[in-house]
Parts: C-alpha cells; structure tokens; sequence
C-alpha cells in the first residue's frame, strides 16, 4: 500500500482550494516539526534530567514542570518566527503571546495547550499536545484580544500530537479527521487512520469519580446512568479514566464513549470545570464533531460558546451521539 505522509495529504488539501497560498500548510508543518521535536524529548524523558518539578506554578496555580516548559518553548520559539502568525495563546502563558515587531505576521492565530496530562510525565503514562488554528478577523496592526475570543465554530482547523506508544496526530481541516502515526524510522507522519468516524453508540464513560460527592443530583444521575445495567446498551458501561484528556479523548474517538469534566459545586475554582475552552474543550470539540460525535458543556454546544477571557474553563461532555444527547436530556438541555 502506497503510503501517505502528513505533507503529502496538506499538499493535496492545498491543491484542492483555488484560493489557497500555502501558507497554512506552512503552519501545519512548521507545528509538525515542533511535535516531533517534543516527541523526541518526551521519549527520552526518563534517561535524562528533564523530570521533576521546576518548583514554579503557572496562571493556574498548578506546578509547572520541565517537560512542560520544554514543549511551551518550542512551540513558542518555533511558530514565533514562522511569519504566519500574530498571535498565540498557551496554556502555560497568562497573556496573548505577542509576534515581536521585528518578525513577520501573518493572519493566523494559534492556541495550544503545550502539554495536556502533565501530572503524568513521571510515569510513563500518555501526554499530548493540543492546538487550535483561527484566522484574524481584524486588517494588519496590532492583534486585539477580541479576535482572539472567537467562538469554536470559527476554528479554521483543530488537532492534537499523542505521544504515546506510538506518536500520533488527530487533525481536521473542517473536512473530515485524519490520524497520522509518526514512523520514528524515516521521522515522517503516515496517514494511518482516514477519515475517522466516532461510534454514534458508547460503551466506555471517563470521568474522574473521586469527585461524586462533589457534584450536582443530575451529574450523578448521568453518571449512574452509564454505569446501570438499564440504559440504552442495556448493561454497563466500562470506566477507564487516564488523567490525560488527549488520551482519554483518543480511546473514545475509536471505541466509542463519553469523556465528563463536570462542574464542582464545592471548590469556587471548579464552578466551570477544570478544562479550558479555547486550548482544550473547543479544538476537541471541532475534531468529534467532524468525527460524527457531539460536544457540550451540559445544555450547550461548545462550539457556540462565546469566549469572554483566554483561560475560561467549562464544563465538558464529549464524544459519541447518543452519550451526550443522553447528558443534554439530563441536564434539562434542547
Ligand atoms: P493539564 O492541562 O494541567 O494537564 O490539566 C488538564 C488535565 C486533563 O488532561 C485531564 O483530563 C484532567 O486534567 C484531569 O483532571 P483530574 O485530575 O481532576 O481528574
Ligand atoms: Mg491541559
């Protein structure tokens, strides 16, 4: 079987639109390259000294810790002087992260979560990198934080690096998602998994349970929806639950089943959820929506949702159909 790499498919995407300059392939590339660089140093993070807290704690009040620092700074360093971009926003990073003046711009804007899963790196378990690709609405000068606080639906493309046992990367264009698995051989992305579909009927929930008692009635009657022998699979579902959101996400995307990322009613700091709308819950969102799947924070798409500030958290149900119409009809949703 002939085999397609990742630039060989952007390539083709590229053809297919008249319109098109190549300078948005020139940024999936240029994020290519510092995945594969981040791959490299996630690989080997248990021969060297990149392990361990840097003792410093992010916007979120969360310990940073080297391999996340890493992976923000390549993408930084590396997309910074792509000339494609005017603006970033990490989730390691408080502010906008401006493009200095004496580089280029250009008309994208990019938002990444570096490295989602970190409370994982010291065990070997699966991380990720997920990104999310807007176009600026406003001319040259300048980049305002409104252009920024776009809402999902204006993603112009969405995806995530998995460095797990393999590297892969899970994107889309707006045009259906494609996986791509990272052959360390030849350092390329082959096209591995076409056109990704998410089953439309679940059979795992991923959801941290420890929280139960820290939940509303409905969320635990969701919960004890998927794990009765009554629901719609008429017997429970499984449970598996990583603490990576990109990995959890994965399982899901092929297996089929919900991911939930409630809201607290205890801790003040958790009243929207842990997860982040514009770095995680909305490029997710775009990718199992094109996969067939749904997103919402309870009631509401996420992809409708209108950003008011860049770290905004939000409660998170995703994945296949009827799981979450299932969440949405609990919850008193449309
Ligand atoms: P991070 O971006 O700081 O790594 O935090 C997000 C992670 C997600 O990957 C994961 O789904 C979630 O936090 C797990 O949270 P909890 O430990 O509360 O279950
Ligand atoms: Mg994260």
């Amino acid at each position: 079987m002939p085999q397609v790499t990742v630039t060989e498919q952007l390539l083709i995407h590229q053809k297919a639109s008249p319109m098109a300059t190549g300078r948005f392939t020139r940024l999936l590339n240029e994020l290519i390259l510092a995945a594969k660089i981040i791959s490299r140093e996630v690989n080997k993070a248990g021969l060297v000294n990149v392990l361990g807290f840097t003792g410093e704690t992010n916007i979120q009040g969360e310990k940073v810790k080297k391999l996340d620092e890493f992976a923000n700074s390549v993408l930084i360093h590396r997309l910074q002087r792509s000339g494609l971009l005017c603006a970033m926003s990490s989730e390691e990073n408080a502010d906008l992260i401006e493009i200095p003046d004496n580089l280029k711009q250009g008309d994208y804007i990019l938002i990444f979560d570096p490295l989602d899963g970190s409370s994982n790196i010291d065990v070997n378990v699966s991380i990720g990198t997920i990104f999310s690709i807007l176009r600026r609405t406003g001319e040259n000068g300048p980049v305002t934080l409104d252009e920024v606080l776009q809402k999902g639906s204006e993603q112009v493309a969405a995806g995530y690096f998995l460095y797990g046992t393999s590297t892969m990367m899970v994107y889309s264009t707006g045009d259906g998602v494609h996986g791509f698995t990272l052959d360390p051989s030849v350092g390329e992305f082959l096209l591995s998994h076409p056109d990704i579909k998410i089953p439309e009927q679940g059979k795992i929930y991923s959801v941290n349970e420890g929280y139960w008692d820290y939940w509303d009635k409905p969320t635990r009657e969701i919960v004890s929806y998927f794990k009765s022998p009554a629901n719609q699979r008429k017997k429970p579902y499984s449970m598996r639950y990583i603490g990576s959101l990109v990995s959890d996400f994965h399982r899901n995307l092929f297996y089929g089943g919900i991911f939930l990322y409630p809201r607290d009613t205890r801790d003040p700091r958790l009243a929207s959820g842990k997860l982040r709308l514009l770095c995680e819950a909305n490029p997710l969102a775009f990718i199992v929506e094109q996969a067939g799947g749904l997103a919402i924070d309870g009631k509401n798409r996420i992809l409708d949702i209108e950003p008011h500030e860049l770290h905004q958290r939000v409660p998170l149900f995703i994945g296949s159909k009827n799981d979450v119409q299932k969440v949405r009809e609990i919850y008193g949703g449309d």
